[in-house]
C-alpha cells in the first residue's frame, strides 16, 4: 500500500470499530516509512472527528463512539512509541491530566506522548481529575508546569477552578499553566488567567517549551 492507502485505511479502521485493523494498519504503516504523527493526525484523527459528527448527527450512539474510541487507542498508541525524539537535555517537569468531569484522554495523551518524545519528564494524571490533584500533584512533584485538558463546553470551567487551586496553593505565576482541548481557545486561556492555550500536540511542545525557557 501507498501512503495515501494507509492514511486512508487507518481512517477506515476507525469509522469500521475496528481494533484489529488500527493496530494492523499502524505496524503497516510504520513499517512501509510513514511518519507516526501524519498516520496519527491525517489517518485516525480524521476517522474519529468523522465518527464524532456522527455521533452529533444522531447517526450513531454512544456505543459506537466507545467502539471508535478503542481502535482510536490502539492505533495511535502504537504510533506514538515511535514519536520523533526532541534533543532537550534539561529535564522539566510537566503534570497532564483532563479535567474532572470529563474522560475525554486521547488527545491529551497523543499531547503526553510528544512531551514525552521531546525530553520533558511529564506525569500523566490520566482522566476526571480533580482540580486540586492537579495543584497538590505539582507541589509534591517540583512540576515546572500543569497542563490541563477538557474536551466538554461543560467541563471548560474546570480548568478555571484548576487555576484557582494553584492560587490557593501559593504555586499561580511560579507553576506555568497550560489549557487545551478542543471547545478552548487563547481567549479562554487568557479569560481564566491560565499563562497558555496550544491547539494541538504540537504546539503543545512549542509553547511549553516557550513557558520553561527552552525556546
Ligand atoms: Co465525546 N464528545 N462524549 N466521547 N467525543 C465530543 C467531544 C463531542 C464534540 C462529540 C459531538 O457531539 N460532536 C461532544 C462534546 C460536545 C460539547 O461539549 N460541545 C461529546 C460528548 C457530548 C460526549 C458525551 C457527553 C456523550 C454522552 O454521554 N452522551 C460523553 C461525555 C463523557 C465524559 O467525558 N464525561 C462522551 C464520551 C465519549 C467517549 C468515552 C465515547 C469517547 C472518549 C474516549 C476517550 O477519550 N478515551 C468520545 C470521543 C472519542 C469523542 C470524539 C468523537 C473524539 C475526541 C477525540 O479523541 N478527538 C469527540 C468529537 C470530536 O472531537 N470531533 C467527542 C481526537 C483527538 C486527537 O483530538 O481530543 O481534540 P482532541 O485533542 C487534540 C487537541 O484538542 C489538543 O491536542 C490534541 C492532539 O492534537 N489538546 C490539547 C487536547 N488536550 C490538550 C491539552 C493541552 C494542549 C493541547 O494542554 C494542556
Amino acid at each position: 500500500m501507498g501512503e495515501q492507502e494507509i492514511l486512508a485505511a487507518a481512517k477506515k479502521a476507525i469509522i469500521d470499530y475496528d481494533v484489529d485493523k488500527a493496530e494492523e494498519i499502524a505496524n503497516e504503516g510504520l513499517a512501509s516509512g510513514v511518519d507516526p504523527v501524519a498516520l496519527v493526525e491525517k489517518g485516525f484523527v480524521p476517522g474519529i472527528v468523522e465518527v464524532g459528527d456522527l455521533f452529533d448527527a444522531g447517526e450513531v450512539y454512544l456505543p459506537e463512539l466507545i467502539l471508535a474510541a478503542d481502535a482510536m487507542k490502539a492505533g495511535t498508541s502504537i504510533c506514538e512509541a515511535k514519536f520523533p525524539k526532541g534533543a532537550i537535555q534539561k529535564k522539566k517537569k510537566v503534570i497532564m491530566g483532563t479535567v474532572e468531569g470529563d474522560i475525554h484522554d486521547i488527545g491529551k495523551s497523543i499531547v503526553v506522548a510528544f512531551l514525552s518524545a521531546n525530553g520533558f519528564e511529564v506525569t500523566d494524571l490520566g482522566r476526571d481529575v480533580v482540580p486540586k490533584t492537579f495543584a497538590e500533584k505539582a507541589k509534591e512533584l517540583g512540576a515546572d508546569v500543569v497542563g490541563a485538558s477538557a474536551l466538554l463546553t461543560t467541563t471548560m470551567e474546570m480548568q478555571r477552578k484548576v487555576v484557582e487551586e494553584m492560587k490557593e496553593i501559593g504555586l499561580a505565576g511560579k507553576v506555568k499553566i497550560i489549557v487545551g482541548g478542543a471547545p478552548t481557545s487563547e481567549e479562554w486561556a487568557k479569560k481564566i488567567g491560565a499563562d497558555a492555550y496550544a491547539e494541538n500536540a504540537i504546539e503543545a511542545v512549542a509553547k511549553i517549551k516557550q513557558l520553561t525557557g527552552l525556546a
